[in-house]
């Protein structure tokens, strides 16, 4: 169906969807679920009627779904092309120049962050790092197209999500050196962010998990946004690896979003490995949007270089997610992972240093939405000069003063997890305070808040 915007999307097979009446009853729903009616062929029918396949007319010429012969994959929107070109100019990139300028200042924010935190940890300086090269348009276009009341949950490759959404260079520092001013109290691996006040739950890197999370907090936020009508509504909003879309978790949260049609956006960002694995091992279909369709779900390709299209689309989605009571929406975001998966990772091992470079010189959100600004005729050199020069210090400045703050106390390794320690903690708390006494020349207990002094004083608290 073609939408007023320009933006075409696979619509979910869904005719009674939102007739307004559940499970069979007659009783009018107010929250568009899809309707479950007890049906039964009759002898003149002419198409299939059952509670599994409505709508399914009969026929007598046997033609399998062959996708392995289909010549078309699902289309990739775009709304400028690599020379930062606007492609239909009636509709624009539907951007403020203030906003556009923005979105470009962050993703430069965020590639020197990368660059500069990888850099230290090479040097001994941070213990793990993961990188968003060729993914800054994803995180940061889509972020900007949602209300700061919408609930986010992340994988890891969305630093993006968190700069856009307000959190500060200060607290991605402090949560890399799992300083005592990380709101994690140092429990977490680095990268591991999470904020209360932005409305983004922690990054669990056990992938997928938080699939079904954000499906279940879509449903609470669908009964939320009816019994509270005088609050404007909220959703929740998934990002997920193509290689994550592979774990059960995936399909059990798209598949339960989709029946209780819930108000969720599932942001597949596609960057064409998990970790050595390349999407040609990963799945044989079209892709992750397919399986959108597959699951009766709106759901649209697009081309994550072109942060004007991720923008659009995550704009659009959202309003579709709220229609009719809510319903989940799928985008698949295409967007090549330049990067190595991680600190741990050295993907030459299994990808050609010429196919990254390829790809590098080929496209990039950064460069491509920079020719748009340049054409434009807001920005040039000496901008671009002043902003680098400006971001490397402040990222410097911050990371310099997260490096000389102290770890948090050491009791917070027990406590926060059970309002009173298991004996089992207890356990351990007796095994680490009997090792920091026997060895105190062996462990640096100064580094942390209080010292030895204050976990004593914890022991002693809770024996
Ligand atoms: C349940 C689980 N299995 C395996 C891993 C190890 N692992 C970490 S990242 C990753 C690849 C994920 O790829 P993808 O979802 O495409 O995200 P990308 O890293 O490409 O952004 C794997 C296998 C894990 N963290 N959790
Ligand atoms: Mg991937």
């Amino acid at each position: 169906m073609s939408l007023r915007c320009g933006i075409r999307r696979i619509r979910g097979q869904q005719p009674w969807a939102s007739s307004g009446w559940v499970n069979g009853s007659r009783r009018p729903s107010s929250v568009g679920f899809q309707q479950f009616r007890s049906v039964a062929s009759t002898p003149t029918a002419e198409k299939v009627l059952f509670p599994g396949a409505l709508n399914s007319r009969f026929t007598n010429t046997m033609e399998f779904i062959r996708p392995a012969l289909r010549t078309e994959a699902i289309p990739t929107y775009r709304v400028m092309d690599q020379s930062g070109q606007v492609l239909d100019k009636e509709v624009g990139v539907d951007t403020e120049d203030d906003l556009a300028l923005e979105l470009y200042r962050n993703m430069v924010c965020l590639s020197i962050m990368d660059l500069l935190m990888f850099e230290a940890q090479r040097q001994g300086r941070l213990s793990f790092y993961m990188v968003s090269a060729g993914e800054e348009g994803i995180a940061i276009g889509s972020a900007s197209a949602f209300s700061p009341s919408d609930v986010i949950f992340c994988q890891y490759r969305e630093s993006g999500v968190f700069m856009q959404r307000g959190f500060t260079l200060d607290q991605f520092m402090n949560q890399l050196f799992a300083n005592s001013k990380d709101a994690g109290l140092g429990r977490n691996m680095p990268v591991h962010y999470g904020s209360h006040e932005l409305n983004i739950h922690t990054i669990s890197s056990t992938l997928a998990t938080q699939i079904p999370h954000a499906a279940g907090a879509a449903y609470a936020l669908k009964m939320q946004n009816q019994q509270q009508p005088d609050i404007a509504p909220r959703i929740a909003v998934c990002y997920f690896g193509e290689g994550a879309a592979s774990e059960g978790d995936f399909h059990g949260a798209l598949n339960i979003a989709a029946t209780r049609q819930v108000p969720c956006i599932f942001i597949c960002r596609n960057n064409g490995y998990a970790i050595s694995t390349p999407t040609s091992d990963q799945y044989r279909g079209d892709g992750i949007a397919s399986r959108g369709a597959g699951y009766g779900m709106d759901t649209l390709r697009v081309d994550g270089n072109d942060i004007f299209a991720v923008r659009r689309a995550t704009k659009e989605a959202r309003r579709l997610a709220l229609e009719n009571g809510g319903k989940p929406v799928l985008i698949e975001m295409m967007a090549y992972r330049v990067g190595h998966h991680s600190t741990s990772d050295d993907s030459f091992a299994y990808r050609q240093k010429v196919e990254v470079d390829d790809w590098k010189r080929r496209d990039n959100p950064i460069t491509r939405l920079r020719k748009w600004l340049e054409g434009r005729g807001l920005w040039d050199e000496d901008k671009e000069r002043d902003i680098r020069n400006r971001l490397r210090k402040e990222v410097l400045t911050a990371f310099e003063k997260a490096e000389k703050e102290k770890k948090p106390p050491m009791q917070h390794v027990f406590d926060g997890v059970y309002e009173h320690l298991t004996q089992e903690q207890k356990t351990h708390m007796e095994e680490l305070s009997d090792i920091l006494q026997r060895y105190p020349k062996e462990y640096d207990t100064e580094q942390y808040e209080g010292g030895a002094a204050a976990f004593r004083k914890f022991c002693e608290q809770n024996r």
